[in-house]
């Protein structure tokens, strides 16, 4: 199996902890030398870098958290001067301000191998064509991808998102060979395809690497079968790097995470306390070796669990399960506890159901009320309303059992619910409005 940066990728244990403490050493004298909120965080704990000895010390640093970043927007975090910034972005946060992120000139090659390292594992050669869909601006996902796909070698098509047939005839005109955007972008480009009269032999597609957003195994299936690709994941966020924390090789199992560069622990989301290997729980990440907006502990809101294996494709590389959603995804109705993947994880097993759904929640007198709403396949539609109520039996049945509640279904026409060129929003909650 090919990969980027061999020797980085296939350390053994000892040698990348013994890299990462001394990586965590520098970075802690760095923040607390040169950002105002660690070095007073760290004073009133009584914490100084020295005390920080090996890496299970760690556990006594604290966190930071996305509202530790608001408090100090714009450029209170960076722990160079602005001279040295030479890029800046900033995460779709989509209540309040924005969190703004740094970049200095190490920064961005650092950047653009770790987003090597994921595409090549992804199958990324410098032969490739690889067409860009996620918007490039102030979202991380088009600058980092494009710069990691050129730093390879490979042609690289900035095409950005939106005007979906026109990404299909530059796919076809320019014989793209791999596909970057987030996974509902690329069920959308697939139904484009075939609106259109076309098939996966109509275009060149081999592999297409997304994400930014979680998805489960039935849309994978669907992608790769609709365009006639391998399909992996890929995982990041703007306070950390951008795309290029971790992804999937093409055995699929797992997420590698540059572990060299980005030190993973699990946490109880409630409490606090770091979780066994193994153990699901919230990510929280700490940079080793970013100059411009290093970060201690940050609560990344992600749920996944962090392992190691023997891969097959012989990168020793810590691994994290597919994230299946965000602490602040989950929606409480009527006191229980509900995660948006949960439904798709359901749905799963449901012949002539399709990957769209959108979840409502509304208030009905003091009662919470969900409703989801599911587009099912064409045949199912219009098919007699004694299997259209089977179906739907099974589908709330299995609601059910996968979320302990029973909420309203309809079934509603192919195609009829939003599309998304970006991630995707499978919630719309009433009752806050
Ligand atoms: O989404 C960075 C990125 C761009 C990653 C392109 C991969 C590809 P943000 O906009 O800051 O950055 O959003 C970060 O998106 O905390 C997760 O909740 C979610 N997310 C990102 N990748 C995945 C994934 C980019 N593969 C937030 N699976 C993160 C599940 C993901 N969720």
């Amino acid at each position: 199996m090919k990969m980027w940066q061999m020797s980085d990728e296939t350390m053994s244990v000892s040698e990348i902890k013994q890299l990462q403490l001394e990586r965590l050493q520098s970075t802690l004298n760095r923040v607390y030398n040169n950002v105002e909120f660690y070095h007073n965080l760290f004073n009133k704990l009584n914490i100084t870098p020295e005390k920080i000895k090996s890496l299970d010390d760690i556990k006594h640093l604290p966190f930071t958290t996305k509202q530790d970043l608001r408090d100090n927007y714009p450029y209170g975090m960076f722990a160079v001067p602005l001279k040295d910034i030479v890029r800046i972005h900033s995460s779709s946060g989509t209540t309040g301000k924005p969190t703004v992120v740094g970049y200095t000139k190490r920064d961005l090659e650092l950047w653009k191998n770790l987003v090597a390292r994921i595409m090549v594992a992804g199958g990324v050669t410098k032969d490739d064509i690889v067409h860009i869909a996620f918007t490039y601006g102030l979202f991380t996902g088009g600058f980092g991808l494009h710069y990691g796909a050129e730093h390879i070698g490979a042609s690289v098509i900035p095409v950005s998102s939106g005007n979906t047939r026109r990404q299909i005839m530059i796919m076809q005109d320019y014989r793209s060979s791999v596909l970057i955007c987030t996974p509902s972008y690329a069920l959308h480009i697939a139904e484009t395809l075939e609106s259109m009269g076309l098939t996966k032999d109509d275009i060149h597609l081999k592999y297409g690497l997304f994400g930014s957003e979680p998805w489960g195994e039935k849309i994978r299936s669907e992608i790769e079968n609709r365009l006639g690709i391998i399909a992996t994941d890929n995982y990041g966020l703007s306070e950390i790097i951008g795309p290029g924390v971790a992804g999937e090789c093409l055995y699929k199992n797992g997420l590698h995470i540059n572990e060299d560069h980005f030190y993973v622990e699990v946490i109880d989301p409630e409490t606090g306390e770091v979780l066994p290997e193994g153990e699901k729980g919230e990510l929280v990440i700490t940079t080793l070796s970013k100059e411009a907006m290093p970060l201690i502990r940050y609560r990344t809101r992600d749920i996944t669990r962090i392992y190691r294996d023997n891969c097959k494709c012989g990168r020793t590389l810590i691994k994290m399960e597919k994230p299946s959603g965000r602490t602040d995804d989950m929606i409480i109705v009527n006191g229980v506890n509900v995660f948006p993947s949960q439904v798709e994880e359901a749905l799963k097993e449901i012949e002539d159901t399709t990957p769209h759904f959108m979840i409502y929640v509304r208030k009905k007198g003091a009662l919470d009320m969900m409703e989801i709403h599911l587009e099912v396949s064409e045949n199912l539609f219009f098919d007699e309303m004694k299997r259209q109520k089977e179906v739907l039996d099974k589908i709330t049945e299995k609601l059910f059992n996968y979320l302990g509640i029973k909420p309203k279904v309809k079934l509603v026409e192919p195609k009829s619910l939003e599309r998304f060129e970006g991630k995707a929003k499978r919630v719309i909650d009433e009752r806050q409005q």
